[in-house]
């Protein structure tokens, strides 16, 4: 027997083997028991409590809980954190009495935790059984001297999630920050799992101690290696048979090998063995994610079965190519999906099955293929979904933004952490056909870029890169980049001399880069240039975008998404910026066939304490779909219209109800070819549908009720989608915010809506983003509001109105010239020059002054057109407003 060099995967309950059919009669006596600790715990979160292991200890005022559980509470609806948050972090106990099970004499007995946030340390009976570093994996002890021969036995769980600083609990455990919260508690469930003293091994950093390893697909057969951990507890030798079989879906046995008789010592002895599957149905994606199942079955010589594990296979096989992208089975496949986060309101990441499934089932429905589960390893169900959905999976290890707190290389004790929990990734998922890649690290490369001094990842980098490979030799292994050097313009370029600074692109097999164009940084457009340029430089990287993505909020709208300045750190996010966000990066990112794969940032809302944004509180809302996964945001049907074939057509803005112009573009997402819109039940025609977006321009509003209606066929299925907006406004009066995004109500109850109806000119506003509210600058007018925000340049608005006679009034500030002449334009309305060398620091008497210009016109074609030139730097607008005469 040689030593085990990969690993891991994942242990079914054995009560759930029924299925499989064997030619010795089992004993299911002598087989595992799995007992369900989730029920009945008590629990208090607090720290410096003494001897809370000890019997005689008293918990009555404890509170009763199950697990999954956790005691903080992230993220709500609102500008204002609610008062139910709890984002204490630092030490939960949890004690729980359970009865031994009958079974349990002369077994061996583990107790198994799918995960706790995020160092557990455990007693049972109070014996220690030790402690696990790292809130996502699945850990064991073995229980068997602590465990009672029979009776009551107290179980007792300290849960610490202590924010990582240095000299805190966490200072070496990974991750050192992130964008996400570390929940406290046992938020995964409790296991006490007994086995016969000989039994495949339980102690293998949480797997399977079963690893099946496709080693070569034809069209005649595939050939399968089995690795097995086999472990003889006792103090003698002892003779076994290991049968291993593959069964199909309908659990009819397709490969069978049976071993000799082997005599296992006291320690673990591994095991291989081949398997031949005639005629593979392999494993295809979403097309055809067929699964069969491997099971090893240990037994005595004469027939008694001492112990199985069965475990998930999948016949394929995945490979990268640096110009053409991913293949799978020899076909090329685009890879297309979204990352996902684990948490939910109020539940955090004590989550459910279900919760997990409906996750999978909702990212399924758009038409995605494959999902980063980021940023650390997710709940064994999330795999499973996975390999039966047909998702390609990106697995990763919690390596997040720093190595270190001083920005110098990681801590003995911090790269072993990493080691320990990329294997715990690897061996306990390795089994998933879904998984094709290992990612081991995100964003490493972060802190330069935030200016907050040098990084040295990447001795580290490399050394779970070998790992990672010697684990798995087959599995390619990638990490998303957030910042490197010398790919103009990109986050980071600024500072990009920083040093001493570590290049880490190319340390993996594959890279993903995290780009945020039109977000965080630069505009959509930057985004084909940087990835061509990063294709250029290293043409045999497979490269991916691993992240890209915007906020969207539900309740924050607007009219026009270029027309003011994204605040992406604060407030609004409109729901609207998001969705043509996704449309131009889009049409970048499906443009290039060298990438193998792209993730948007983030499936899910979720919760992140950093953030206040949009109109949540302590939640990144760059989700598809909502945190409480209720709602899915417009942006989530583009992605349909474009991935899913499934037949498609949603009309876009059902959120934004109350609309300030009457005059608006609608728009659906839609895999139609064409569609119809209609109006209160008139018609208004078809239009065809582009990359995905069907798009009426110019639809005037009624006032009162506007019911629009969407229809198309699709492949022979009649769709139609319903919109209903209320326009309370007149036609003849249109009031524009300028270099603004969402409008302002004055203080005397006039609307101005976001800006619109222009053309050129960039937005700005009088105050930096981000300013806090003491130190704004408010402008000297009537409502100063009304004049914080520009649009600047030479640019012209051509706003529609019915025809007749006008009052049009221009609202102007200067916002930073210091003296006069440093900013002179012209202003034609209609054709007509109305104002002549207009100077607003002159007119206004100084900066940061309101000032109105009032001219009447006359409309004979529907449009007033307002046109902004300069003579002498640039022409500027703070607000408009056309009233009708005589109104
Ligand atoms: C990133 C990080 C991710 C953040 C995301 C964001 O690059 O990898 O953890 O949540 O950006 O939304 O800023």
């Amino acid at each position: 027997m040689k030593s085990l060099r990969f690993s891991p995967g994942f242990v079914f309950a054995i009560l759930s083997l029924a299925a499989l059919v064997f030619s010795v009669p089992s004993f299911a006596a002598e087989q595992r028991t799995v007992v369900n600790l989730d029920n009945g715990w008590h629990f208090k979160q607090a720290s410096g409590l003494m001897r809370v292991e000890s019997s005689s200890f008293d918990d009555a005022d404890w509170s009763r809980v199950d697990v999954p559980h956790t005691w903080n509470r992230i993220g709500n609806q609102g500008t204002e954190r609610s008062p139910n948050t709890n984002a204490v972090q630092g030490i939960g106990w949890y004690r729980l009495h359970f009865k031994t099970p009958a079974s349990a004499a002369g077994r061996r007995a583990f107790l198994q935790f799918d995960g706790v946030g995020e160092i557990a340390q455990v007693w049972l009976n109070g014996h220690y059984l030790g402690k696990h570093e790292g809130a996502f994996s699945r850990f064991r002890f073995d229980a068997t001297a602590a465990l009672k021969q029979s009776g009551d036995n107290l179980l007792v769980v300290q849960a610490d999630n202590s924010k990582p600083a240095p000299s805190s609990t966490t200072e070496n455990i990974i991750p050192l920050s992130g964008d996400f919260f570390i929940f406290g508690g046992i938020y995964r469930s409790v296991s006490l799992i007994l086995t016969n003293p000989v039994h495949v091994d339980m102690m293998d950093y949480g797997g399977p101690g079963v690893y099946a390893h496709v080693i070569g697909i034809d069209h005649a057969s595939a050939r399968v290696q089995v690795t097995g951990r086999l472990v003889n507890s006792g103090r003698a030798p002892k003779q076994v048979i290991v049968e291993t079989i593959i069964e199909d879906v309908t659990g009819k046995t397709v490969a069978r090998t049976l071993s000799r008789p082997i005599s296992l010592t006291s320690k673990v002895d591994v095991f291989h063995t081949e398997l031949r599957v005639a005629h593979p149905r392999l494993w295809q994606g979403a097309k055809d994610p067929y699964l069969y199942r491997i099971g090893l079955i240990l037994r005595l010589p004469e027939g008694v079965v001492l112990d199985r594990v069965v475990q998930p296979l999948g016949l394929r096989i995945m490979r990268f190519d640096p110009d053409k992208g991913f293949f799978l089975n020899g076909e090329h496949l685009f890879l297309m999906g979204a990352s996902r986060h684990q948490d939910r309101p109020i539940k955090g990441w004590a989550i459910s099955s279900a919760d997990i499934a409906q996750d999978f089932d909702i990212m399924a429905d758009m038409g995605a293929n494959t999902v980063r589960l980021a940023h650390y390893q997710h709940d064994q169900e999330a795999y499973e979904q996975a390999d039966a959905h047909g998702f390609v999976v990106w697995a990763e290890i919690p390596l997040v933004n720093q190595v270190s707190f001083d920005g110098g290389p990681p801590s003995p004790a911090l790269k072993a952490n990493a080691r320990q929990q990329l294997t715990e990734l690897i061996r306990q998922n390795y089994n998933h056909p879904s998984i094709a890649v290992w990612s081991i690290a995100n964003e490493i490369d972060l802190r330069p870029t935030q200016g907050k001094g040098p990084s040295k990842p990447g001795a580290l980098l490399k050394e779970l890169n070998l790992l990672a490979k010697s684990e798995d030799p087959d599995r390619a292994t990638t990490f998303a980049d957030c910042c490197e050097v010398g790919l103009p313009p990109h986050v980071g370029s600024a500072i990009a001399n920083i040093q001493p600074r570590d290049i880490i692109v190319g340390t993996a097999d594959t890279v993903g880069y995290n780009r945020y164009f039109g977000w965080y940084v630069g505009i959509a457009s930057d985004f084909g240039p940087m990835l061509d340029h990063a294709h250029a430089l290293r043409p045999k990287l497979p490269i991916a975008v691993s992240e890209y993505g915007a906020g969207g909020s539900l309740t924050q709208h607007t009219d026009n998404p270029a027309g003011g300045l994204i605040n992406s750190h604060g407030r609004p996010h409109p729901e609207e910026y998001e969705d043509t966000f996704h449309e131009m990066s889009w049409e970048t990112l499906k443009a290039r066939p060298y990438l193998w794969g792209v993730y948007i940032w983030n499936m899910f809302d979720f919760s992140s304490v950093s953030r206040n944004e949009g109109d949540q509180t302590d939640i990144n809302d760059k989700g598809m779909v909502s945190y409480d996964r209720k709602t899915r945001k417009d942006v989530f049907y583009f992605y349909r219209a474009n991935w899913s074939s499934k037949p498609t057509l949603h009309l876009v803005g059902s959120r934004y109800v109350d609309r300030p112009y009457g005059v608006v573009d609608i728009k659906a997402y839609s895999n139609a070819a064409q569609a119809r819109l209609s109006l209160n039940g008139a018609d208004l025609g078809t239009t065809p549908c582009e990359d995905g977006v069907c798009l009426w321009k110019a639809v005037h509003l009624v006032s009162g009720a506007n019911n629009l209606q969407a229809t198309a066929n699709i492949g022979g299925i009649a769709m139609s989608d319903a919109l209903h907006l209320v326009y309370s406004g007149s036609p003849a009066i249109v009031r524009i915010k300028a270099g603004d995004l969402t409008g302002y109500d004055t203080t005397d109850g006039q609307r101005y809506g976001s800006d619109n109806y222009f053309s050129s000119g960039e937005p700005h506003g009088i105050n930096p983003q981000d300013t806090p509210a003491d130190e704004r600058i408010a402008t000297a007018a009537a409502d100063a509001p009304l004049y914080d925000s520009y649009r600047e340049g030479d640019f012209t608005y051509c706003v529609p109105v019915p025809n007749g006679r006008y009052r049009v009034v221009l609202k102007f500030v200067e916002p930073s010239a210091n003296a006069a002449g440093a900013r002179v334009f012209d202003v034609n309305v209609n054709g007509v020059r109305t104002l002549k060398d207009f100077d607003v620091f002159s007119a206004a008497g100084g900066k940061l002054k309101g000032i109105d210009r009032s001219f009447e016109t006359a409309v004979k074609d529907g449009t007033i057109v307002i046109a902004f030139r300069a003579s002498k730097g640039n022409a500027l607008l703070s607000a408009l407003s056309i009233t009708p005469l005589g109104h």
